[in-house]
């Protein structure tokens, strides 16, 4: 290897991330095509059933290759075990590694992966006209539903009496955003409209996985399990959640 090119960039991902993976990388590339533009592997930190699996479900989107590894939660508290606290300050899933760069957030690691390896992918420019649509529904996911579901969740820990104005006043919140969702996708195959995007990437753990640890009924929101099926019948989505937690059966229904 002469330390620049493609065989540098094939060398290095051995000397990471280990021999097996970088050759599973380098398939992938193959298979996309795209070896000349994926010089650098990714290693995505996935803990179990979080929602580093959108991270994962993309880059199996994007057919990128990328190093995943896979952290299970502390059995007692469900938190993230040390040596993930340890990959960034926040301390919480999902982290990647992109070289040097190491960032943490959903929203934010989903964006750099699409502006550095997306190649106009699974995006809207501005120019489109469902370009408000796909940004609304993006920051929706983390700006609106998953912080519902998760207050919902720490509530229902509590076991505060069912008519506790709190309660009532966050389950209506809840139930406005699936409400919302629900008359979305009624009228759209997709959340932006007739592509799949990063929008639902990062709104569909809300609906699924977040449903393991706050159990809330879809069966009021037909087009919304509807939706989950067509989700759930894409090959990049069932290889990721088969990579990222294979005891886990996607709670799609
Ligand atoms: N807004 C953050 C939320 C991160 C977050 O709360 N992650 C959870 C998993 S879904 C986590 O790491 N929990 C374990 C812990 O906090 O130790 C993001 O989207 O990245």
């Amino acid at each position: 290897m002469d330390g620049s090119g493609q065989g540098a960039a094939i060398d290095r991902r051995v000397k990471h991330f280990g021999a097996v993976r970088a050759i599973d990388g380098m398939s992938l590339a193959a298979e996309s095509g795209n070896e000349e533009e994926y010089p650098i592997m990714l290693v995505v930190h996935h803990l179990g059933k979080s929602q580093s699996e959108r991270i994962v479900w993309l880059c199996e989107e994007l057919g990128i290759p990328y190093d995943l590894k896979v952290y299970d939660r502390d059995k007692v508290t469900r938190l993230a075990p040390p040596e993930y606290k340890k990959l960034h300050p926040i301390g919480a899933a999902p982290v990647i590694h992109d070289g040097d760069t190491c960032i943490a957030e959903s929203g934010a690691i989903v964006d750099y992966i699409i502006a550095k390896y997306g190649n106009g992918r699974l995006t809207l420019k501005p120019e489109h006209p469902d370009f408000a649509q796909f940004l609304y529904w993006l920051h929706f996911a983390n700006g609106t539903f998953q912080p519902a579901t998760g207050r919902n969740m720490i509530l229902n820990r509590l076991e505060l009496p069912t008519d506790n104005p709190v309660v009532t006043a966050m389950r209506d919140r809840l139930a406005l955003a699936l409400g919302s969702l629900e008359e979305r996708l009624k009228a759209n195959q997709f959340l932006a409209g007739t592509a799949f995007t990063t929008a639902d990437i990062m709104v569909v753990f809300t609906l699924t996985t977040m449903r393991l640890f706050y159990a809330y009924d879809l069966k009021p929101y037909p087009a919304i399990l509807a939706y989950l099926q067509r989700i759930g019948a894409r090959p990049a989505y069932q290889r990721a959640m088969a990579k990222g937690d294979p005891d886990m059966t996607p709670p799609l229904t």
